[in-house]
């Protein structure tokens, strides 16, 4: 573990605790589950471990609802068991990441209930953003899961809550605010964490007297300029302890990313437009492309994410005919699905990923080929429901409990019938299985090491991406993905290590497969 910059070809499988694995049988994932599965990750071949998070929390949005950042919710565990999962975890060859949350805090946090206490005009309230009692919300901002982000408490006055109104949005211009972001920062450093994620990191600051939407030159809470002196400060506590943050900044294009990723800012930084594509060789081109030139010249990785828990299972979205591909179009019910179809275009796209230039993150349940499961109405935990005013069915689809050797049961989540067949214990003995791939994939990937930058092969042909980069050995590594109806020759004089899927008798590559090759 001595590379520094291991973050830039890492493969980074984010754990969804609660939903990962379940160690006293109580429906909930938790600590002692995941470290019960460390040997699990370190064979699936990923390099490091990305938590949601774990802190004392009232789960009003799956934890991102944070009273105590310097605690483990007792649903999960404790703090000492954090500290020896990332030391179990370091011993296996695998690093961890927490995920940070500071935007906003849990309305239990005791800085909002002494807000609450203290009244209107308080200095404990300068911590947040009160408006005075009116009538009308304080201006015409919409939310982050849509509607009003402003509530009133009981004296009257309006709170500011781009999520949730269990999430009081912090004031990032009150020093306490950044004192204590930066100690916690520091706090899991010294446990040894190897670096955060930053929850919707381009939120932060909000436009001074928090104008309305048309009276702002430039958006009021995305993407601000002030952004930038928060993370300098976060990067100098980062390179103290070798540590690298990794920033949710959710923006529209990969060249507005790039400009948060520098020496003396975030090292990197999820992109998303990849995830945003439908199934289509000139889209997916198109985003690779770009988000590869967005990143050269600041010298920062290009990073690659196909799910989180945040959006569709991939198999689901790559197997709903007419899909756009934008998979926070927010889902409906009962869209018709071909299963077969996404399983087959989510196993060339695992290939098609793993094989980019730069870091991948891997959502757990991913490698297990989960769907999107339908969570009858009544049974929706997600926030994100309701506030849509039930029309969307919410991100809980993605966040079932995963099954290791059968349906988990207990479950917190209702777990689909027919889930036992995609037990991981069954997968591992199956060597066409989602999960067999994944590990033969994440093996030769890291064969290959820091392979060189992507040269593409067959541009002229519409039907096809085809890449090639240089491994350490100094051989060619060619990823093919065969996206049209007709079966395709690999190119000459190369030898086949990895398919997606059953080539044909004669060795051609039929649709929605991908192959890998060496010359
Ligand atoms: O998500 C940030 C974010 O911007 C989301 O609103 C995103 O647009 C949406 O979920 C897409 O479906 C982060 C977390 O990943 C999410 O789980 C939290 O709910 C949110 O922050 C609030 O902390």
């Amino acid at each position: 573990q001595s590379r520094t910059d291991w973050w830039r070809d890492a493969a980074i499988y984010q754990v969804y605790v609660r939903s990962f694995a379940d160690g006293d049988g109580d429906g909930t994932g938790d600590l002692a589950g995941v470290r019960s599965r460390l040997p699990y990750l370190a064979d699936l071949g990923v390099d490091a471990l990305w938590f949601t998070p774990w802190y004392r929390s009232p789960l009003a949005d799956g934890g991102y609802d944070v009273t105590d950042y310097r605690s483990v919710d007792p649903a999960f565990g404790t703090l000492g068991e954090a500290e020896k999962l990332i030391a179990e975890a370091g011993e296996l060859g695998l690093r961890c990441i927490v995920d940070i949350v500071p935007n906003h805090v849990s309305d239990r946090h005791p800085w909002f209930r002494a807000a609450l206490e203290a009244g209107p005009g308080s200095p404990e309230r300068e911590r947040f953003h009160f408006r005075p009692a009116s009538p009308e919300p304080p201006n015409d901002w919409v939310g982050e899961f849509g509607g009003v982000p402003w509530s009133r408490t009981a004296d009257g006055e309006w709170y500011l809550h781009l999520f949730t109104p269990h999430q009081p949005d912090l004031n990032w211009n009150h020093p306490d605010v950044r004192r204590e972001h930066e100690e916690v920062l520091r706090f899991w450093f010294e446990r040894g964490a190897a670096g955060v994620r930053i929850d919707s990191a381009a939120l932060l600051a909000k436009a001074g007297g928090l104008p309305p939407m048309a009276a702002s030159p430039d958006h009021p809470f995305h993407d601000r300029p002030e952004l930038h002196g928060i993370y300098r400060s976060w990067r100098r506590i980062a390179d103290a302890y070798g540590a690298v943050l990794i920033g949710e900044v959710w923006l529209p294009d990969a060249e507005r990313l790039a400009r948060y990723l520098r020496p003396d800012e975030l090292h990197t930084a999820f992109n998303f437009d990849f995830l945003g594509r439908p199934w289509d060789a000139a889209e997916l081109w198109e985003s690779i492309e770009r988000t590869l030139a967005a990143h050269e010249p600041v010298g920062a990785p290009a990073t690659w994410v196909l799910a989180n828990h945040d959006v569709t299972r991939t198999v689901t979205r790559y197997g709903r005919a007419g899909d756009t591909g934008f998979a926070f179009e927010r889902k409906r019910f009962g869209v018709p699905t071909d299963l077969a179809l996404g399983t087959r275009r989510a196993r060339a796209a695992a290939l098609l990923t793993l094989a980019l230039p730069g870091s991948v993150y891997l959502y757990q349940g991913e490698e297990l080929g989960l769907p999107e499961a339908e969570i009858p109405r009544e049974l929706i935990r997600d926030p994100m429901h309701a506030r849509s005013g039930g029309r969307d069915p919410g991100r809980d689809g993605c966040r079932v409990p995963l099954p290791w050797d059968g349906a988990p049961e207990p479950s917190w989540l209702p777990v689909p019938e027919g889930w036992a067949g995609y037990a991981a214990e069954r997968q591992a003995q199956d060597p066409g299985s989602m999960l067999s791939l994944y590990r033969a994939a994440l093996r030769l990937r890291r064969s290959f090491g820091d392979a060189g930058p992507l040269v593409r092969l067959r541009p002229e042909d519409p039907r096809v991406l085809c890449f090639a980069r240089t491994g350490r050995d100094g051989a060619a590594w060619i990823c093919l993905v065969n996206f049209g109806p007709d079966d395709v020759a690999p190119p000459a004089h190369t030898e086949t290590l990895l398919a997606s899927g059953p080539l044909t008798p004669g060795g051609l590559v039929p649709q929605d497969t991908a192959v890998w090759l060496r010359a």
